[in-house]
């Protein structure tokens, strides 16, 4: 076990509103206790792991498996034959700078779940297929996109400062409140198709949201059955979506479905996360301010702390992970585990300088960490042991950056990830 000290820094005990009622977050860095992160390249049984040959054969695996036992839960392999149905194709979006599709995804042998509303939006007069960023939203569709003429999701939704959400419906003053959010013109100017979907249209993000969503549906009896220990849970349903997405991607002609890059801010970028440790496809996994049960090293206990986070989101992880609130030394895996088994693709980890919350500098050290397996496959990481300045990218296969500013998913993020995502895919 390697043993990592705390470093010193600037002392602060922030309470934090939304969990005024609990301990005050800790971000002291020097009240962190000594703790030692998992092995990486230590099988189960204790033997070390020398190549990139045992990584993918024996050690990856493992590691999968854990984060399945411990922390998201398992994916259901089957869930019957997959139904695509375009719904719309408009030939001017963006200021005539893009066609937009959007298609359902359903399940045939699961006809309550009401499926998923993909909306893709290609670059137009493109000579060859284009590489795609595939994520999924906080809002409806009628969110993401400046324009206006999308119908309103009816899903239920999460009520938020700026989101115009009413009753937990989309109201007409929902429409693209996340545009920002997500660069489309920037992206499809670039070259760049985007496909996103909406996360509550495959489960409501509550804690009684499986009943109404795709777990309940997939559960043996329907509905009725509470989920249990190494089950999967919400993000790991999310991330089912986004693979779906990577389906029917390969059935678009549009779209060079080899380069798939995922995109995830926040809770989004813990399912981006797990998705890309799920699905290969995504040769581009990006983290953006994903934090606890996302990139930050859960053993750092700086911001938001497994206590809190299963507390607050029970229904975003599998049962087990409850287990390891107060106890996270006892947990099998960290954070930079899960980096890990994006390798020996590419992967973009990013903070906030304000988003003291996700732990910025243990969204860091879970790239660093997760280097040696990236060097077994002669693949180079960040170049540096220590974060960086604000706004100051570094790293190759394995690139952080920390942005001025608060917990978002700004322009300048995604003035990054392109062209990371275009070195990367060669494109
Ligand atoms: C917070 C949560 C974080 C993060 C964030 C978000 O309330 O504590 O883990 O996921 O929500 O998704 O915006």
């Amino acid at each position: 076990m390697r043993h990592l000290s705390s470093l010193g820094c600037a002392l602060a005990l922030i309470p934090v509103a939304a969990f005024s009622q609990q301990k005050p977050a800790n971000y002291d860095e020097s009240a962190i206790p000594p703790y030692s992160l998992p092995e990486l390249l230590k099988s189960d049984s204790g033997n070390p792991v020398t190549t990139a040959q045992e990584w993918t054969a024996l050690r990856r695996p493992q590691v999968l498996a854990l984060f399945q036992k411990h922390v998201f839960g398992k994916t259901p392999a089957n869930w019957g034959k997959v139904v695509y149905e375009t719904l719309s194709v408009k030939t001017d979006a963006l200021d005539g700078k893009a066609i937009r599709k959007i298609v359902r995804i359903s399940l045939a042998d699961y006809p309550h779940w009401p499926g998923l509303e993909l909306m893709l939006h290609l670059p137009k007069n493109t000579q060859k297929p284009v590489p795609c960023f595939v994520g999924t939203s906080f809002g409806g569709n009628e969110a993401v996109t400046p324009d206006t003429d999308i119908p309103l999701s009816a899903r239920w939704m999460r009520p938020g400062k700026e989101n115009g959400v009413v009753d937990n419906r989309s109201t007409e003053k929902s429409r693209g409140t996340e545009k920002d959010r997500w660069q489309l013109a920037l992206a499809v100017s670039e070259g760049f198709a985007v496909a996103t979907y909406y996360c509550g249209d495959v489960e409501p993000d509550h804690a009684e949201g499986w009943k109404t969503g795709l777990r309940g549906f997939l559960s043996k009896d329907g509905a009725g059955t509470e989920w249990k220990e190494g089950d999967w849970g919400a993000i790991g349903a999310w991330a089912w979506g986004l693979s779906r997405i990577a389906d029917f991607l390969t059935t678009e002609a549009g779209v060079d479905a080899k380069k798939l890059a995922v995109v995830g801010h926040s809770r989004l970028g813990k399912t981006s996360l797990w998705a890309g440790a799920q699905d290969p496809r995504f040769g581009v996994v990006i983290s953006n301010n994903s934090g606890e049960g996302g990139a930050a090293i859960m053993r750092r206990n700086i911001g938001e702390t497994t206590a809190v986070i299963t507390k607050a989101f029970p229904h975003w992880f599998t049962k087990t992970y409850s287990n390891y609130s107060h106890n996270e030394a006892a947990c099998p895996v960290d954070s930079h585990m899960l980096v890990a088994l994006a390798a020996p693709r590419s992967v973009y980890i990013a903070s906030a300088e304000e988003d003291r919350w996700a732990d910025p500098k243990g969204e860091f050290l879970a790239g660093l960490h997760a280097q040696p397996v990236f060097t077994l496959f002669g693949k180079k990481g960040y170049g540096v042991n220590e974060q960086p300045a604000p706004n100051a990218p570094t790293g190759d296969t394995i690139r952080y950056h920390i942005r001025t500013g608060k917990h978002d998913i700004t322009r300048y993020d995604w003035e990054q990830y392109l062209p990371f995502a275009r070195l990367q895919f060669g494109s």
